[in-house]
């Protein structure tokens, strides 16, 4: 059976990594089966990063990586249907999502210093005591470094929370009132949506990100139904 190596889940949420809750969702879309092993070491993974899978012997990272290879391997039930524009447009909005929106979800928990305590306090609490002060403080300059090399950690901190908003808004205006950004059926990018919104809407932290996700009552009712859907 295939494995899932994620995070262990926090904050009530399916997983505090959008990139391993979106896989997970992924898999119970398609329905495919899985298991999921939270004992992996972040460090050894083969990209340093979560999540990863081990399927018929191979082991494969990243999740966009792996659902290309999941749709290889068993079939494509979700995106199929969509014409070659609507694809175009629903990856334009998972890169959206993931590769600008994500990131100021990392600044809010790790660089916000309203969240940085709590945050510190549950990435970490596994560490033995001795290493609980330093690890953090480590790990935080190598967020910050990330942060920076991405282009994101070089603006103040209103400006990330403007940009956040207008996708945040983007995202809003596009799904409307359709049950899914893509229509009538669930679609890859709602994996993608789907994790990165519950996380941002989750109420453990407080931020202008969550602010400005809670103002847009389209998005929070869709994680609602999403999360009926798949994680209830
Ligand atoms: N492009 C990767 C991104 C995965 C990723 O950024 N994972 C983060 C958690 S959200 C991680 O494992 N970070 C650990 C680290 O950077 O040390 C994917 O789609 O799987």
């Amino acid at each position: 059976m295939l494995t899932l190596y994620q995070f262990e889940p926090v904050w009530g949420l399916p997983n505090a990594s959008p990139f391993c809750m979106k896989l997970e969702t992924y898999l119970r879309m398609t329905h495919l089966d899985y298991q999921v092993d939270t004992n992996a070491d972040v460090r050894k993974a083969p990209k340093g990063k979560l999540p990863y899978i081990e399927d018929k012997g191979c082991i494969i990272a990243d999740s966009n990586l792996i659902i290309e290879y999941l749709k290889t391997t068993y079939g494509d039930p979700l995106d199929g249907h969509l014409s070659r524009a609507d694809a175009a447009i629903a990856l334009a909005m998972r890169r959206l999502i993931e590769e600008n929106l994500y990131w100021v979800l990392v600044y809010s928990r790790w660089m916000d210093e309203e969240n940085w305590p709590q945050t510190k306090a549950v990435y970490f609490s596994d560490l033995p005591l001795l290493l609980r002060t330093l690890v953090p403080k480590i790990a935080r300059k190598t967020v910050v470094q990330n942060l920076h090399g991405h282009g994101l950690g070089r603006h103040t901190e209103s400006e990330i929370y403007q940009i956040a908003a207008l996708d945040l808004q983007a995202l809003s205006d596009f799904l409307q009132d359709k049950p899914y950004f893509m229509g009538d059926q669930p679609t890859t990018l709602d994996a993608s949506a789907y994790s990165c919104l519950a996380n941002i809407l989750n109420d453990t932290l407080t931020s202008p990100l969550r602010d400005k996700a809670v103002q847009l009552e389209n998005l929070a009712a869709y994680c609602d139904r999403m999360h009926e859907t798949y994680y209830a």
